[in-house]
């Protein structure tokens, strides 16, 4: 039997109650929304969706390219033992395992949308650790100006890897002031449990502003780097998937439209909804790209 994280520890021990209120404070100075138990600053308010959506609709192209296919095979992945190799531009490199990188007494909750680039979307509420604090933890040596992240490579566990459709081990990057922005996690579990495998178990990254293919899932590999790091949409298709990915209505997909978004679980008659600059998140995050052409930098 797998045990809850909530029946062995106590769910305001977990949930660290001092990172709400550092939260709080931080960004809109209302720690009463901290006491009266809304999970952070940071989240959302909206509905959530159901632990059987999150579960059931994923992408997870290692395990297959269909909305379920990693429900049925990502169950077959061994994420214990696990350890993330950091290295690159730090002063600690090495390898780290979960709760070296994700301490229990640390966790945070964070509710955030997740917009697809299929222009599908969801709210799920994370568990996990800002990346900034793992970064500080390894040390970010001066010359670094990117992190790169990797995916387990392991065939025999991960089906899809047998097909050369991306370039395996998927791979992601990101600038560092988008690694070290507070809204960047890396999550170790949902709702109140570790990450179900299809989530990218045991470790996975999380952008909430950006397209869901930059939240690279089941991390073995982190590197700080001086060059932008490749990955793996834009190594497929560069004229579809940029290295910002940055959720923008007003820039299609050659393909399609991502003006609008339709909301998993709203329903046949829910209907479409907007899709917001940066997912929602423009007023914390639009500074980062200040001055830049968002059209060309998709
Ligand atoms: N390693 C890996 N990470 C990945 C993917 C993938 O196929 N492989 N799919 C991405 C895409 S396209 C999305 S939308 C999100 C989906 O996350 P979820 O299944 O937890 O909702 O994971 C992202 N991370
Ligand atoms: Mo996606």
């Amino acid at each position: 039997m797998k045990l809850k994280w909530s029946d062995v520890t106590p769910k305001d021990v977990w949930l660290n109650r001092r990172n709400f209120l550092a939260g709080g404070a931080a960004l809109t100075a209302t720690p009463a929304l901290a006491l009266t138990g809304r999970p952070s600053a940071l989240s959302t308010d909206e509905k959530l969706n159901t632990l059987e959506e999150i579960t059931n609709y994923n992408n997870f192209y290692e395990f297959g390219t269909g909305k379920t296919d990693p429900a049925q095979n990502a169950g077959a992945l061994t994420t214990d033992p696990w350890s993330v190799e950091i290295g690159g531009l730090v002063d600690r490199p090495g390898s780290y395992g979960v709760d070296d990188l994700a301490p229990p007494d640390a966790l945070e909750e964070r509710i955030y949308r997740l917009r697809c680039v299929e222009a599908w979307s969801m709210v799920i509420p994370w568990i996990g650790v800002p990346l900034a604090s793992v970064l500080e933890k390894v040390g970010v040596q001066p010359g670094a100006k990117y992190v790169a992240f990797q995916t387990l490579l392991r065939p025999e566990e991960m089906p899809g890897q047998n097909y050369p459709f991306i370039r395996w081990p998927y791979v992601e990057g990101l600038r560092l002031d988008e690694a070290m922005h507070p809204l960047t996690i890396l999550a170790t579990g949902l709702y109140s449990d570790p990450l179900p495998n299809q989530n990218g178990a045991p470790i996975r990254l999380v952008v909430p502003w950006k397209y869901g293919f930059k939240s690279i899932k089941s991390v073995v590999r982190i590197t700080l780097t001086a060059e932008q790091p490749p990955c793996s949409w834009q190594q497929l298709q560069p004229s579809e998937y940029g290295f910002y990915a940055n959720v923008n209505p007003e820039v299609s997909h050659p393909r399609w439209s991502q003006a609008s978004e339709r909301r998993i679980g709203a329903g046949l008659f829910g209907g479409r909804q907007e899709t917001l600059m940066f997912n929602g998140y423009a007023d914390q995050v639009a500074s980062l790209y200040a001055g830049m052409d968002l059209a060309k930098h998709y």
